[in-house]
């Protein structure tokens, strides 16, 4: 039996779902993940540092709004 799975795949699993929230993409959102947001926190689309990842409702800015998605996924994916 012949298998295409790519030798190299293991560590980006495309079915693995993808969290708001989870800015390191290691599939939990924690301290990690706040400490990124934090960076890039009152930043606009132009500015250096800034991460669209970060602005979960796509206004070009990230602030309290996005703070709040941040909030609320706080934790998820972690309970392993
Ligand atoms: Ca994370
Ligand atoms: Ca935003």
């Amino acid at each position: 039996m012949e298998s295409t799975v790519k030798p190299e795949g293991k560590h980006d699993d495309p079915h693995k779902h993808h969290i708001k929230g989870d800015l390191n993409h290691d599939g939990c959102v924690n301290m990690d993940d706040m400490e990124l947001f934090q960076e890039t926190f009152g930043k606009q689309k132009d500015d250096p540092g800034f991460n669209p990842e970060a602005d979960f409702n796509r206004d070009g800015v990230v602030n309290i709004q996005d703070f709040r998605v941040m909030r609320e996924n706080f934790g998820k994916g972690c309970d392993s």
